[in-house]
């Protein structure tokens, strides 16, 4: 058999959150990727692909540092190889001393899954039930929560946009040219650019792709977006260009709203954000005439300053413009997960972390105070963290204070397939297989009208010696003995008459709160082995099959799965069988406002309005002398992908990830692109190379995210957060402000030395 006849096996890309189909051909040896191409059958991505999916062998085979059996740390500081059963027995005692001496909640649980892996994490709770665990988090607590939570005051739902349909598309810090975010970036941003009838506006203080490709660039002054939404929610109020009868019908509090906006002085706001008022008042009224308008805001906000007054200016120009639950514009995505919802408490109110008394967000701990959690004697300081599918070590702000905390716990268990950053200060480190050789999926599915889901089946088999995180977890919860063959008994033979009596059989169970904690875990130990091709660890969605069938009945009826219960029947049987993804819910654009909890939209949040209120009376920002630079640390570029692709040979551009610096800025410092120079934070410096362009403002430079790891003891490039503080943080919900970093930039190169004054 020649490799052109050989079998193509579907999967998917794990480097973003789209998840793009893909199908995969393996070489002779059985085991490397020899071909890759976009899968046209993936419902969602269509056959399209990245530059950054076609090596993804470098993940599967490349020098990652990938583990292959589980370790425990010797008395003498290293790691030495332990069998399963002595690792899941030493775990489960440990955490149950840790229980019973201090309390369940001072075991933290952190991941739960990157781009690419959710399935694993979904069998988490069950893991954090059985040793009493009660606090956890993950990255979205270091970008979305200021989001969520503004959408739950506002919306009490998540919103995503509808770019591919919408007349104008706005992009605020936000770069899906290379960072994607919505199916098929790159072709619908091409499609909406070419369109003379359509339009798109980014705001970006540097000339991203996007921005080259857009009509409108508001190159905005690192830092000052308040200002500039703002501006451009007080002209569409000013200039009367909101829709009236729109309001009038679906939203709540226009009048404070509209009282506010009014005092705006727009002048003076486009100054101190440096965007041209005529652009910004064109672009305005873009918005406003536009049939349909789509937004984005992302990391360059969210990780900024403000981030959560502006995820609320934000939401408050499409709203006042009518852009929700239409063709192109706003809308409440269905899904197999609740990722992002939030009871949306006023602010003071609701669940806190246990030391620090930090907002819990949609039931995530704020990345930035998890050292804080730690690193004090505190009596219920969090004292055993598992980390699966993450790297806090490298990815949370204070990298040096995170390790700190780390290394002070009483146990830190990492679940992963690589010796990353943070295995490296581990207690025990359990390797699992890779994405390519299990059964996994990722709950991003967030599209519209159509909604996706896509079980990925194995490509290649697992090497032996690991476990799966499913396996992981219900080993955990069995030697914590919140479960055994007393509860499986039952459920096994009703599973083996039947999916029927088998819910019968389960449902009663779940009135229990602590039995549904663990269900998860029942469900793979006894409804898992039922399921063909071994596909165990997909249990938990039969679940999470039937919740979607109760919660989005008319999209998944269009679907084509009938009525719940069936429907739920259907739809687990569908999502095991679709190898390359399937459609799970067709809604009509009427389905945005049937998901809202309350029939109306609320404008006013009263203690945000105050403080858009008050920005009149808030001096413009100043650079500090010390530090004249603005720092973005951690940007997404052609080859990054955080830090799931560990083998720096999978970069073939931008290899040692340069520090971009403007053609000004570099001709003051007297450097050229391959110099080195000194950068300096508040937390620590790095020796860089930087890369001179024309796309940066003066006094902005910028470093891509996912650098400096630690492969086989070598490290190239700069790792972001050994420049990040954590306090440096939202007064709100606590995000970083990992965008915008004081920094000093002094050359190394052959000229002299340049110092600040
Ligand atoms: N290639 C690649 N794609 C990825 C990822 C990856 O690692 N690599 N990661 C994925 C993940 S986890 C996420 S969360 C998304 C994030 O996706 P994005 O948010 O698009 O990514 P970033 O490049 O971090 O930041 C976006 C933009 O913010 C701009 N910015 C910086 N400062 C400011 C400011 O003060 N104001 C404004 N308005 N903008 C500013 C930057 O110039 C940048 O263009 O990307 C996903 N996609
Ligand atoms: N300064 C700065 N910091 C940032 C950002 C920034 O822009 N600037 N961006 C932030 C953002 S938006 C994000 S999303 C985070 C991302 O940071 P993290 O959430 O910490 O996660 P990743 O870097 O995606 O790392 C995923 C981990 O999963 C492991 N892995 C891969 N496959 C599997 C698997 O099948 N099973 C298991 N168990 N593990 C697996 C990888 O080896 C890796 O260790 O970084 C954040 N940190
Ligand atoms: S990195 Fe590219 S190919 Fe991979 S999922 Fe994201 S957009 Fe798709
Ligand atoms: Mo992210």
């Amino acid at each position: 058999m020649t490799l052109d006849e050989a079998q193509w096996h579907p999967s998917a890309c794990i480097l973003c959150e789209c998840n793009c189909g893909v199908e995969i051909q393996l070489g002779e040896d059985g085991r490397s990727f020899a071909k890759i191409r976009g899968d046209k059958q993936h419902p969602a991505s269509k056959g399209y692909t990245c530059n950054k999916a076609l090596r993804l062998n470098q993940y599967q085979n490349g020098e990652t540092g990938r583990l292959t059996t589980p370790l425990r740390r010797g008395a003498d500081g290293t790691f030495e190889p332990v069998d399963w059963d002595t690792a899941i027995h030493e775990i489960a005692t440990s955490l149950q001393q840790i229980r019973d001496t201090h309390s369940g909640e001072s075991i933290f649980y952190y991941g739960g899954g990157g781009q690419g892996n959710h399935l694993g994490g979904a069998y988490s709770p069950a893991t954090m039930h059985a040793f009493g665990a009660r606090y956890r988090s993950s990255a979205l607590a270091q970008e979305k929560t200021g989001e969520f939570w503004v959408s739950a005051r506002m919306l009490g739902m998540i919103t995503r946009a509808d770019f591919e349909h919408c007349e104008v598309a706005v992009f605020i810090g936000k770069n899906p040219y290379q960072s994607h975010g919505f199916p098929r970036a790159r072709s619908v941003l091409k499609e909406i650019a070419k369109d003379p009838q359509r339009s798109m506006i980014v705001v970006d203080p540097v000339r991203t792709q996007t921005a080259e490709l857009a009509e409108y660039h508001l190159q905005v002054r690192p830092g000052t977006d308040l200002w500039l939404v703002t501006a451009m929610a007080a002209i569409l109020v000013q200039e009367d260009l909101v829709d009236h009868p729109w309001i009038e019908e679906h939203l709540n509090g226009y009048q404070p709203v509209a009282e506010v906006l009014r005092a705006v002085p727009v002048t003076e706001y486009c100054a101190i954000a440096d965007v041209p008022e005529p652009l910004v008042r064109q672009a305005v009224e873009r918005i406003a005439k536009a049939a349909s308008v789509a937004v984005f805001e992302d990391l360059g906000v969210q990780m900024n300053r403000d981030s959560t007054l502006v995820s609320y200016v934000e939401k408050l120009v499409w709203l006042l413009t009518g852009n929700f639950g239409k063709p192109g514009a706003a809308y409440v995505p269905s899904g197999l997960s609740a990722i992002g919802r939030d009871r949306g408490y006023p602010f003071g109110e609701g669940p806190r972390s246990p030391v620090v008394g930090a907002p819990i967000i949609s039931g995530l701990v704020p990345c930035n105070v998890v050292a804080d959690e730690i690193l004090t004697d505190h009596p219920a300081r969090y004292r055993a963290m598992i980390v699966e599918s993450a790297n806090p070590a490298h990815s949370l702000a204070q990298s040096t204070r995170m390790r700190e905390a780390l290394r002070s716990l009483d146990l830190l268990v990492v679940i992963d397939v690589a010796m990353t950053e943070t295995a490296l200060l581990a207690d025990y480190v359990l390797p699992v297989p890779t994405q390519f050789e299990k059964y996994e999926a990722t709950f991003f599915t967030f599209d519209f009208p159509q909604n996706i889901f896509h079980l990925r089946h194995p490509v290649l088999e697992a090497p032996a010696g690991l476990l799966t995180e499913p396996e992981i977890h219900a080993r955990l919860v069995e030697a914590a003995g919140a479960l055994g063959e007393a509860d499986y008994a039952p459920l096994r033979e009703a599973a083996a008459v039947s999916r029927e009596a088998f819910a019968q059989a389960f449902l009663p169970l779940m009135a229990d709160p602590g039995m549904r904690r663990l269900a998860p875990v029942l469900l793979y130990r006894t409804l898992g082995p039922t399921l063909p091709d071994d596909a165990s660890s997909a249990a938990v969605l039969w679940a999470a099959a039937h919740q979607a069938a109760m919660a989005n009945p008319d999209g998944m009826r269009n679907a084509g799965y009938g009525q719940a219960p069936a429907a739920g029947e259907l739809l687990f049987d569908a999502i095991l069988a679709g190898e390359h993804g399937i459609v799970t819910t067709v809604d009509d654009y009427d389905a945005s406002w049937q998901r809202l909890p309350r029939e109306r939209i609320l404008l006013e949040v009263p203690e945000l309005l105050r403080q858009v209120a008050a920005l009149r009376d808030r001096p413009a920002p100043q650079p500090d002398p010390q530090f004249p630079f603005v720092l973005s640390a951690g940007e997404r570029r052609a080859f990054t992908a955080n830090t799931i692709m560990r083998d720096p040979s999978w970069r073939l551009r931008d290899a040692e990830g340069r520090l971009r610096i403007s053609t000004a800025d570099a001709e003051s410092l007297g450097v050229s692109s391959g110099d080195l120079v000194r950068l300096t934070t508040r937390a620590g410096n790095a020796h860089v190379a930087v890369d001179v362009t024309d796309t940066m403002r003066v006094g902005h430079v910028s470093l891509p995210n996912g650098l400096g790891l630690t492969v086989d003891g070598q490290s190239t490039g700069v790792a972001p957060n050994e420049l990040t503080l954590t306090e440096d943080r939202d007064e709100w919900v606590g995000t970083p402000w990992h965008k915008h970093v004081p920094a000093r930039v002094e050359s190394l190169g052959p000229t002299p030395a340049w110092l600040p004054d």
